[in-house]
């Protein structure tokens, strides 16, 4: 068995754009809360944005999850790909960045690095995405990636600077 870790902050991007994307959003926060040895710490506000990918998608709900977890990277990996499954995530039938019911990334996993077979951390994407840095800086503005040491709040004005079109929208529920 597993020796039990000291419980390690995480970030996890949470996004909808099939179905009732309100629901999904809700019952992937819910899920979370119920990990084992898990603590649902904060979830930011659920943003409305514009699909980045194959054409013709519908607009995501996007947002991140705050957690503290004594689960390793892995096993939490595990339980959300289990949650995405939960709300018919259909990984067979859509192209790369396609719409999907439920997408649960794991962004941050304390200050692991994280380069494995399945399973990279931070994100390799979380820089260029506004959809993931909005979310992100508003819970955790001072939080600093292990990989440059800069925070996510830098991050996002860098990203905002070299963006001209505002890409998100608040939306309620
Ligand atoms: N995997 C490796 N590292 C991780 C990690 N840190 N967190 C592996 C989660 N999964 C990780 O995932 C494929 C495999 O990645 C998993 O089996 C896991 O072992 P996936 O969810 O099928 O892939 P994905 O989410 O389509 O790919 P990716 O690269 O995470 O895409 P993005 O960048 O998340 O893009 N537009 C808007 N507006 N909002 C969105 O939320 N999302 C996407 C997906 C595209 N466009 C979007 C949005
Ligand atoms: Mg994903």
């Amino acid at each position: 068995m597993r020796t039990p870790s000291a419980p390690t902050d995480c970030f996890i991007a949470l996004g909808s754009n099939l179905g009732d994307r309100h629901a999904n959003i809700r019952a992937a926060v819910d899920a979370l809360a119920k990990l084992p040895g898990t603590e649902l710490l904060r979830v930011s506000t659920i943003i409305e944005t514009e699909p980045v990918g194959p054409p013709g998608q519908d607009r995501y709900l996007n947002g991140v999850a705050h957690v503290r977890t004594t689960l390793s990277p892995r096993e939490l990996l595990q339980h959300l790909l289990r949650i995405e499954l939960e709300r018919g995530r259909d990984r067979a039938n859509s192209p790369r960045w396609g719409s999907r019911t439920l997408d649960l990334d794991l962004l941050l996993f304390g200050d692991h690095i994280i380069d494995e077979p399945g399973l990279t951390v931070p994100h390799p994407r979380l820089r260029e995405r506004l959809f993931v840095l909005e979310p992100l800086a508003e819970i955790a503005r001072e939080q600093r990636l292990p990989t440059d040491g800069r925070t996510t709040g830098e991050l996002l004005e860098s990203l905002r600077r070299g963006t001209l079109v505002a890409s998100v929208r608040p939306t309620i529920g």
